[in-house]
């Protein structure tokens, strides 16, 4: 027996004992260095025989316990995530391609022309309008062998596949819809001319602006990948709940190679393979650019793709190499081929691609004899047109095709493609992803190229074209939609049949806590428990925490209805045998998402749009820490408004001041300020917790009963105190943004004092101070949104400027205040830039009082000296005002400060 075969057979009894097959390979000890070629050809003679012999599995084990015998004996054995630089699917394991080839290539040319005619045409006539020809250009087949073969919308009882398009390829998915007949000419050529009294298009796939169309708004880079992950889990999870079945559809996303250098691309693989998500296929478009050049021109995007899917799980399928390139392979004996195309970087393969079939010839094959003698009886054109296995429809077509079999987690596609393909002298260069137009020559070897029906003149112009609905293309491509259950993308919105509960179910958030103070986030908490376990809309809360649950207190919501995890708990936690242990539930109600915000709100997103995707009006309260919200994943939140997502955002542990201790990081005083600039984003800085239930139930019922487009970020704070009894009549006032809360007692005020959050109880304390104090009286308001009263009165204002014949309408800020007068003094927990958008309306009357500047650690009281938001500070606002209008004594004032203990000389905390 050869040397070789004996190892082989001896490390196959490695199963049945492993300490005999310790003994016995020591009589081969490995060697950390191979030192002669003659005897790694041996080793693998034996590997072979074994595999030959035996099969793949027998020579996987062999390989097993080889690894563990050199970790036993100390070799070190370098980590390898990569697989040779070649098609992951041999060729002796194709299918056949299903289509009808030469039709489908005619029918994608035509998409390819009209997309790059949508642009160039709309740029010429109206220079610096924008749009892009190469994304779409490197993405074509990609798409067409989807849309015509695994792209599923509704069929049967089968709900349909969600596509998350790169959002710079929207002219190609617009050009399909025009040929589908689904979107006129008129359309397309309004693209980018969006407010022309005509319907028109917008640059990339915004819901908000395209309703019937685009579902999911992808452009900004990083946000689509990271959303489609948690809407493969969120699918899960609808399922394993029981609110939607179980069915075989997928999601897609198309993502850009540039664009997995975004943290958010790549930050949440590992959930996809731990959560099993084989209802998800990312198809990575490796053209191996981005804007401004090369994504690695030094090395090899493809591969440190592959390394870190791998890495992370997923099961990776390498589309690298087009057919042609079969016949090269076949002939690759020595492996010299495949060599090359391991030590060539992609700036090389770039370069390839920009300078044709000579070059290639030279600086590719020719760098080794052997290699260029392989391609000898190949003219340059050919070896320019080699293809890259993203062009390649038979290759891409098995590379789908085993995705959509793959059971037990994600698969990751990573295509290899040209930017710019077909795009002439714009081709694989730099400046490509900047192209817009294309010179004369240009296009008309376009249109010779994908042999595009039109006059040379109509070619330069750009023309669009649309082949008769008869024609045999149409036909085909209607025919192969429909067996695939209809045209994609399109978004639609049921009746949603959703009845908000009425505001009497909240009696208990509504009836105060009967003098036990407690914070307005234990007064969410309570609610939410309620809304949970409400007999119709009970099961539709989704409530999401990123490891903040403890700190808003809401272990008994864990209790309650449990953690969502989809292989149950697998291990008994140690504290079950508490009331409020840690429990996890398949069929758990929380989105317990860890440390991740935009995880969360990529969470928030699914279920903020299932309305909509899966048809069940899901409602989710994302509670977080409000400074790690807008500020962190605001471009999520705007996102989420683009994608008309419904639900509410809970800002807990908010205020400058209110979270006390913590300092500079965690203290946040702007939330407010960001979330004004979101449109559909309605946000509230309530006091107490009867304003929360007013606020949430309203909100519940103008979603998803009424129907808007809305969302809501509420603040919540952890300060304890007394939450009193909802004062009759409150409700408009809450909603609309301000409401008297307590007037002058005593007589007429003089000052009026507006506070929102914990800082209304400072304004409280103000008033009696005031009266007490220095008889001065006023009337205090709880503010519960600058942002709606703000909104109010420019709607108003612009109604006004619009109508000026008609008689003048009042903000409701003003006709709020009618009858109070006096200066008004506002304190808020936020910066100053909150309240002071009511300015323009009470000009000359507004004092504000804000927490701007850094955070600091300490305790509350010492927190609103330092931002000049307590009582104290109120009164002597209040009492300097009086003072300047002549209506205090200015000596009383400057005395009343030293009683105060308000410094006059105090560094100012703004700049602090
Ligand atoms: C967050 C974000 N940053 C920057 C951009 C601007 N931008 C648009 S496309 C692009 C390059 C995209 O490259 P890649 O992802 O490789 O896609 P390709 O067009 O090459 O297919 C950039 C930087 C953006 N859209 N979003
Ligand atoms: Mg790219």
């Amino acid at each position: 027996m050869r040397r070789g075969a004996a190892i082989g057979s001896q490390i196959a009894e490695v199963n049945v004992a492993t300490q005999e097959v310790n003994n016995r390979v020591l009589e081969f000890p490995l060697k950390p260095e191979v030192d002669s070629e003659e005897e790694v050809a041996e080793w693998l003679e034996a590997f072979d025989q074994v595999v030959e012999n035996e099969g793949a599995t027998r020579g996987c084990d062999l390989l097993q316990a080889l690894i563990e015998r050199a970790r036993k004996s100390g070799v070190e054995i370098p980590v390898q995530l990569n697989t040779p630089y070649v098609n992951t699917i041999p060729v002796s394991e194709e299918v056949p391609y299903p289509g009808d080839r030469l039709l489908e290539r005619r029918i994608k040319s035509l998409i390819r022309w009209n997309a790059m005619a949508m642009v160039h045409r709309q740029n010429k006539q109206d220079p610096g309008i924008g749009g892009h020809i190469s994304t779409y250009s490197s993405l074509a087949t990609l798409l067409e062998v989807g849309f015509n073969h695994f792209f599923h919308a509704e069929y049967g009882d089968q709900p349909g596949d969600f596509i998350y398009f790169q959002g710079h390829s929207s002219p190609g998915v617009y050009a399909r819809a025009f040929l589908e007949g689904r979107l006129s000419e008129e359309q397309v050529k309004n693209f980018r001319h969006e407010l022309r009294g005509a319907p028109g298009l917008p640059s990339y796939p915004h819901p908000w602006l395209l309703p019937d169309f685009w579902s999911f708004p992808t452009v900004s880079m990083g946000i689509g990948p990271l959303n489609a992950i948690y809407q493969a889990r969120f699918m899960r999870y609808l399922e394993n709940r029981a609110i939607i079945a179980q069915t075989p559809r997928k999601i897609w996303a198309f993502v850009g190679d540039g664009e997995t250098d975004e943290p958010e691309s790549m930050g949440s693989l590992t959930l996809a393979s731990r959560e099993k998500l084989d209802n998800l296929i990312f198809v990575v478009n490796c053209n191996l650019q981005r804007l401004d050049g090369p994504v690695r021109g030094n090395g090899k995007i493809i591969n440190e793709l592959e390394a870190a899917f791998r890495g992370a799980g997923w099961n990776v399928i390498k589309v690298l190499w087009g057919s042609d390139w079969d016949k090269l392979f076949a002939r690759d004996k020595s492996g010299i081929l495949l060599k090359r195309l391991e030590e060539a970087v992609d700036g090389e393969y770039q370069s390839y691609k920009v300078k044709g079939g000579e070059y290639i010839r030279r600086e590719f094959f020719g760098k080794y004899p052997e290699l260029l003698a392989m391609v000898s009886d190949m003219s340059d054109d050919e070896l320019h047109r080699l293809a890259r296995g993203g062009h390649d429809p038979q290759k891409v077509y098995n590379a789908y095709k085993r995705a959509v079999e793959h059971c037990g987690g994600p698969t990751v596609i990573l295509a290899h493609t040209v930017k710019g393909y077909g795009l002439g002298s714009a081709e694989a260069r730099n400046a490509t992803h900047q192209e817009k137009k294309l010179a004369d020559k240009a296009l008309t070897a376009f249109r010779s190229r994908f042999e595009i029906p039109i006059p040379e003149e109509a070619a330069r112009d750009g023309s669009l074209y649309r082949p008769p609905d008869d024609s045999p293309e149409l036909a085909y491509l209607r025919q192969r939609r429909k067996e695939l259950g209809g045209y994609m993308p399109t978004r639609s919105v049921p009746e949603l049949g959703f009845q908000a509960p009425p505001l009497s179910e909240f009696a208990e958030s509504l009836a105060g806590s009967k003098g036990r103070a407690v914070s307005t986030t234990m007064g969410f908490v309570s609610l939410l428990r309620q809304l949970l376990k409400h007999p119709t809309i009970g099961k539709l809360i989704v409530p999401i925490v990123p490891d903040e649950g403890r700190t808003f207190g809401m272990e008994s919501i864990i209790r309650q209805v449990g953690i969502y995890a989809s292989q149950g708990q697998l291990y008994k936690p140690h504290d079950q045998d508490m009331l409020l242990y840690y429990r996890e539930e398949k069929n758990g109600q929380i989105l317990e998402e860890g440390i991740t915000e935009a995880g969360s709100m990529a969470s928030f997103t699914a279920a903020g749009t299932a309305y909509a995707n899966y048809k069940v009006p899901m409602v989710p309260f994302f509670t977080y820490y409000s400074m790690f919200g807008f500020q962190r994943i605001g471009d999520m939140m705007w996102a989420f408004a683009d994608a008309r997502g419904k639900g509410f955002l809970m800002g807990g542990t908010a205020g400058k001041t209110t979270l006390a201790g913590e300092g500079l990081q965690h203290q946040d005083g702007h939330s407010l300020v960001l979330s004004s600039t979101v449109p559909t984003c309605h946000s509230y800085d309530p006091a107490y917790v009867y304003e929360i239930a007013v606020i949430a139930q309203d909100g519940m019922r103008r979603m998803y009963q009424a129907g808007e487009d809305r969302f809501y970020y509420i603040t919540m704070y952890n300060e304890d105190y007394a939450m009193p009894e909802m004062p009759a009549g409150a409700e408009e006032g809450i909603l609309r943004g301000i409401y008297k809360y307590r007037p002058s007692a005593q007589g007429q005020a003089v000052v009026q004092l507006f506070g929102s959050g914990p800082i209304l109880n400072e304004a409280l304390r103000a008033q009696n101070i005031l009266a007490e104090k220095y008889g001065v009286h006023s009337d205090v308001w709880s503010v519960t949104s600058y942002n709606e009263l703000r909104r109010d009165a420019l709607a108003t204002e612009r109604w006004n400027r619009l109508h000026p014949a008609e008689a003048e309408k009042r903000p409701y800020i003003l006709t709020a205040l009618d009858g109070s007068e006096g200066p008004i003094v506002a304190a808020t927990d936020y910066m100053k830039a909150v309240p002071d958008q009511l300015s323009p309306w009470i000009q000359g009357r507004l004092v504000t009082l804000g927490t701007d500047g850094f955070g600091r650690s300490d305790n509350r009281e010492y927190l609103r000296r330092h931002f000049e938001v307590n009582a104290e500070s109120i009164v002597a606002a209040a009492l300097s005002r009086l003072a300047r209008d002549g209506k205090f004594d200015v000596q009383r004032a400057r005395k009343a400060f030293e009683e105060l203990g308000v410094d006059s000389e105090k560094i100012d905390a703004a700049i602090a």
